[in-house]
């Protein structure tokens, strides 16, 4: 490639003229050797750095970040895909807190008689999902999010209402229910009202949403709650019993200076901001369930999503039973520590705690208790 191209430029009559083609040649070819050479380094360069990006986008962050990973001063947010509003309150947030009224959640008693007449009517209305924390909810019965607890008796009929106070159409999806959907299910417009009844022949504890499309939205927007149906074979008594609904938001602010609205795109990416049972973050952990030490607790728990499961765990204790999936017509599983409880499913979990003390119940799933999906029992006094 050096010299070799030079007998084509020579000819052998003009030797003066020859010696200088070489030389020209020589040139030449040390010339192409150096530009390639450069080439060569600068395509290396590239394919690092293109590496180095691909490396960092799996990870999610910049290179240069890696130390500061684990650095509480860093603010993590800026380098997820979507703007994260997770744990932003305002500066009196623990004030805020504690004059929360914290959502009730202990199971109230059946109806009387073989009908049981339930009457939502929805609302749009700002609730708060954290300290502070507003959102635009669509609400079942005007509770925010989760609707209502409902409870019912095996072999009761349940006889609902919807009332559709609302902008847009809505609907309502009870699980419990053996029904054709397109009928009972139905969209229901703004300003109307129907009605529906099925027989509650499933004993366990069901989710109840909006099905209208899109149910991610709906979901998102606070449209769900838990019904209990007890088997017509009573369980094993039990000293109290609390309706835990778990679910996810997905904000498109911060909700403080103005209400947050839903962000379809971090619903779809399952990046939720807070996580929550019964609808606000960390609520019993500043305003504990209680019990009494000996005394059987009863925990009927619903994962409403839309889309995130619940690992159900409460520290310090067993599952003295737990009936998986809310199965209460089989035996429970006895002396387990973790069980999941699926988005659109729920469970059942008996805990009996002797020891005086404050009993954090999480999903065990982490990223939840970070966002808000954790509260305490307070076992304390004498039975
Ligand atoms: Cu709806």
């Amino acid at each position: 490639m050096t010299a070799r191209s030079a007998p084509a430029y020579r000819r052998p009559a003009d030797s003066d003229s020859g010696a200088f083609f070489k030389v020209a040649a020589i040139l030449l070819g040390l010339l192409v050797s150096v530009v390639g050479f450069f080439a060569l380094m600068m395509w290396a360069d590239a394919r690092e750095a293109r590496d180095d990006t691909a490396a960092a986008q799996a990870s999610g962050r910049a290179p240069a970040q890696d130390a500061a990973a684990l650095d509480p001063a860093v603010d993590h947010n800026v380098a997820l895909p979507l703007d994260s509003f997770a744990g932003v309150v305002p500066e009196n947030a623990q004030q805020l807190a504690e004059a929360h009224k914290a959502t009730d959640a202990a199971l109230p008693p059946v109806p009387a008689g073989d009908l049981v007449k339930v009457e939502m009517t929805l609302k749009d209305m700002v609730v708060e999902v954290a300290p502070g924390v507003k959102y635009n909810t669509w609400a079942f019965d005007g509770h925010g999010a989760p609707g209502p607890i409902v409870h019912a008796r095996e072999g009761q009929t349940v006889e609902m209402t919807l009332v559709n106070g609302g902008a847009i159409p809505h609907s309502i999806d009870f699980h419990a229910a053996r029904i054709a959907p397109d009928v009972a299910f139905r969209d229901i417009d703004p300003g109307e009202s129907f009605t529906f009844r099925f027989k509650a022949d499933d004993p366990g504890v069901f989710m109840y949403h909006c099905g209208t499309k899109p149910v991610l939205a709906h979901i998102a927007n606070g449209m769900y709650g838990a019904i209990v149906v007890d088997p017509a074979k009573p369980l094993p008594q039990a000293d109290r019993e609390y309706v835990l609904v778990a679910s996810e938001w997905y904000l498109d602010g911060a909700g403080i200076d103005a209400p947050a609205s839903l962000n379809m795109d971090k619903a779809r990416a399952m990046a939720p901001d807070w996580t929550t049972f019964n609808g606000y973050a960390n609520q019993y952990v500043t305003h504990p369930l209680t019990a009494k030490p000996g005394e059987t607790v009863r925990f009927y728990v619903v994962a409403a999503g839309p889309t995130l499961d619940t690992d159900f765990h409460v520290v310090g204790t067993i599952f003295d039973r737990a009936w998986v999936n809310a199965a209460v017509t089989n035996a429970p599983q006895n002396g387990v520590q973790t069980v999941l409880v699926p988005a659109g499913g729920g469970g059942v979990f008996d805990v009996k705690i002797d020891e005086p003390g404050l009993y954090p119940f999480v999903s065990h799933a982490f990223a939840h208790v970070d966002l808000g999906q954790v509260g305490l029992l307070e076992v304390a006094g004498t039975k």
